[in-house]
């Protein structure tokens, strides 16, 4: 059969979504490029997605239904109908909730699919139950919470606006693993003569395309923003009209910020106290400074604070508002751009549930803090066990006879060994959804390419048969993906109110358009000023904050991989080659102390766990700081224990997210 193109769009968590075009002959899929259309990538595709075909096609793919038939975890099942599981699902379900109620049901999805519907339809039935209600806050909230509490909704930079900035500061973010589509706008301003200014824990993918690289100690960047701003106080380099007038509780701020000197901020972060106010004026004197915020320095127990601080170190030049100046990587976008609720039905919820914040699922599974165990847990779209912190909680709740464990996926994952029915997942190609992208300004659809393989299903066709199974009668429960993206595209929000016919065209179609950047001049806030002072917050004027730490010498961060997305992409033999081994990276100084050498085997323990690494040794990593990239699974381990279990469930101060980042081990030799 002759071949034809079809266009669709990375369905991964990561700020993009590039658009990618298809080659297929309507059964299979033969391979993937970049679309050139698509307004924010421009055909420029990580290599993760080159091969996608590989991955949809792989032989290692769930096709149908299973039951375990092993104990828990090893892995044993046999085939089941579709029809069989099902109704076991639903009749231990009905069970579950005659004798302890719906709150005693756990469902868990992060973000394995981003796209609207398939991510979020599972809210709709859990609501329509009464299940618990998971607070999914994994990954940046705390970022999101402390950007929002200075500028409110007021969008920040897309991407494509830093080719007008005139200094960038890449302030802990692994751009070459997770911002491929912004490099060229560095390497370009680079070129151009411009500096780029690196604030890292571990710099070793960075490193290198950077004019400056500033190590610091894990969780103080905080410390680094307050002192930037003190010394652009002391040295008349602030932009005093532009936060008087533009932002509130600046003259209170800043009688704070005397203590905060650069030689106070070099014991906290370890950054020489003249590079510190070396950075604040260079800083100061760039018309148009950008930084760029990763989502590192926030995964602490002070990562609201910290991200409250740096952005408003971001008003300090008063480069809002002038082209390319502000802040990217938290939300550039000016609005919603489609209802939500529609998909997630808030209102087929009789009474508000139970609430479990998703790095806390150990403590839910084991009952460890005295709550009413859960019975059911249901996991689609996530990988708890690898990617989840508190591992041998985790994996200790799952080991539970009483709990009935159900995991919808595409591949034998490390949470997956787990499920007690194994039901079979969808790839994006094999479903219709619409896209936003939470790095950029753009929005759109994709339909289905090729029938889903073997039995697998689709997110929302899997909640259809267990709603049909559970008597859920709605309306709602009865449509079609495709109707549903339909219902969607009719109910318009903010961010599609000035889009074109032929854009509307595009999205009929499928396809990517881009919509209008944020206006970064007028804030969106009650005020309509920057919210220095947020008398909302607990702790209303912004000051340092310690973070979580530990007993042990070394703190312990995580460093996306390139070649993976937290556990995704595990399947593909061409990727985890490249990758190599689970390793921790060290810094010289901390690997003499302790004889280690480059390559050989450690041990990384704490109160927690021990986990084995491969050391790799280098001098782009913090001293004091040991860096693991990436997230890998239970076949790169003797004993089956990944970097999450070195983690706490301690959550940020605000935004309630993960503080994965904020945790100390030693290593030794082993
Ligand atoms: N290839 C690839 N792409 C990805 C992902 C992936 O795993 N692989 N993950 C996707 C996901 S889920 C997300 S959320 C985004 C994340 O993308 P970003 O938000 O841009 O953040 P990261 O690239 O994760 O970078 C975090 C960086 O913070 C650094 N860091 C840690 N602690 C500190 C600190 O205290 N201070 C400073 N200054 N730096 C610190 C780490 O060394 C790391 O380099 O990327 C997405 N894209
Ligand atoms: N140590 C460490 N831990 C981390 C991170 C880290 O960098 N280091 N990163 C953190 C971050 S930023 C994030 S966002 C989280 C991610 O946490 P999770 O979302 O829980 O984890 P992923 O590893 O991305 O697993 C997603 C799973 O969803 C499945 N999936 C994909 N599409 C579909 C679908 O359409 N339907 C169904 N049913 N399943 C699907 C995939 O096969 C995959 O197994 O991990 C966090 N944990
Ligand atoms: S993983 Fe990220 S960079 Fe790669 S294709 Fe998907 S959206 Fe683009
Ligand atoms: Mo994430």
């Amino acid at each position: 059969m002759a071949s034809y193109i079809r266009k669709t769009i990375c369905p991964y968590d990561c700020p993009t979504s590039c658009g990618l075009l298809a080659e297929t002959d309507g059964i299979r899929i033969l391979g993937v490029k970049g679309d050139p259309d698509h307004p924010a990538a421009k055909g420029l595709i990580c290599r993760k997605m080159r091969h996608y075909e590989k991955s949809v096609h792989s032989p290692e793919r769930i096709l149908i239904p299973m039951k375990r038939v092993g104990a828990k975890g090893e892995g044993r099942f046999v085939p089941m109908t579709w029809d069989d599981a099902v109704k076991e699902i639903a009749g231990r379900w009905s069970r579950i909730l005659e004798e302890d109620g719906a709150d005693a049901i756990l469902p868990m999805y992060y973000s394995g699919v981003m796209s609207v519907l398939q991510r979020k339809c599972g809210d709709a039935f859990f609501n329509r139950m009464g299940a618990c209600d998971m607070v999914r806050t994994l990954c940046s909230s705390a970022k999101g919470a402390g950007y929002e509490a200075v500028m409110g909704q007021t969008g920040c930079l897309d991407p494509r606006e830093l080719k007008d900035s005139s200094f960038y500061l890449v302030w802990g973010s692994n751009m070459k693993a997770t911002r491929l589509q912004s490099m060229p706008a560095l390497i370009q301003a680079r070129r151009q003569g411009k500096r780029v200014v690196l604030i890292e824990s571990c710099a070793a993918d960075m490193d290198v395309y950077c004019d400056q690289t500033i190590l610091i100690r894990p969780g103080t960047d905080g410390a680094l923003a307050l002192a930037m701003m003190h010394v652009m106080e002391e040295e008349n380099l602030a932009d005093r009209d532009f936060l008087a007038h533009r932002t509130n509780g600046y003259e209170a701020f800043r009688k704070t910020l005397a203590p905060y000197t650069s030689a106070w901020a070099e014991e906290e972060t370890g950054i020489p106290a003249e590079v510190i106010a070396g950075l604040a004026r260079e800083y100061a004197s760039a018309p148009a400074p950008a930084i760029i915020l990763g989502s590192g320095p926030s995964r602490y127990g002070n990562g609201g604070m910290t991200t409250r601080l740096i952005t408003i170190l971001s008003a300090y030049t008063g480069a809002w508002g002038r082209p390319g100046g502000g802040l990217c990587g938290c939300n550039p976008g000016a609005g919603p751009y489609v209802d939500d609720r529609l998909v997630t039905r808030p209102d087929f919820r009789k009474k508000p549930g139970r609430r479990v914040n998703i790095n806390e699922i150990a403590s839910a599974l084991t009952g460890s803090r005295g709550e009413k165990p859960i019975r059911s847990f249901y996991v689609y779209g996530g990988n708890p066990v690898a990617s989840v912190c508190c591992q041998k909680g985790i994996l200790e709740g799952l080991l539970r006879p009483d709990l009935f464990t159900v995991v919808h996926e595409r591949f034998m994952t490390d949470t997956a060994m787990y499920a007690d029915i194994l039901l079979p997942a969808t790839f994006s190609v094999e479903q219709t959804d619409v896209y936003t992208a939470y790095g950029y300004c753009t929005f759109g659809t994709a339909r289905k390419i090729v029938e889903p393989a073997g039995q697998s299903k689709s997110n929302w066709n899997t909640f259809r048969l267990l709603a049909r199974a559970m008597g859920y009668g709605e309306e709602y429960f009865k449509r079609t993906e495709e109707e549903m993206v339909e219902e969607l595209l009719a109910h318009p929000m903010e961010g599609l109110t000035r889009i074109s016919e032929k854009e509307w065209r595009i999205l009929r179609e499928g396809g990517v358009i881009s919509t209008a950047f944020a206006d970064h001049g007028s804030f969106r806030t009650p005020s309509g000023k920057m919210m220095i002072y947020n008398e909302n917050l607990e702790e209303a004027m912004p000051r340092y904050m310690k973070s979580h730490g530990g007993a042990y010498p070394l703190r312990l961060v995580a460093v996306p991989s390139a070649y993976t997305l937290n556990s995704v992409f595990m399947d593909r033999e061409d990727l985890s080659s490249g990758r190599g081994p689970m390793t921790l990276m060290l810094h010289p100084r901390d690997a003499a102390a302790r004889k280690i050498a480059d390559g050989s085997h450690v041990t990384a323990f704490n109160e927690l766990a021990k986990v084995e690494f491969t050391a790799k040794i280098t001098p782009v990593v913090a001293e004091g700081t040991v860096a693991a990239g990436g997230v890998y699974n239970r076949t790169f381990t003797k004993d089956g224990l990944l970097v999450n279990a070195l983690h706490h469930e301690r959550l940020s101060d605000i935004g309630a997210a993960t503080t994965l980042n904020d945790n100390t081990v030693d290593v030794r030799p082993c």
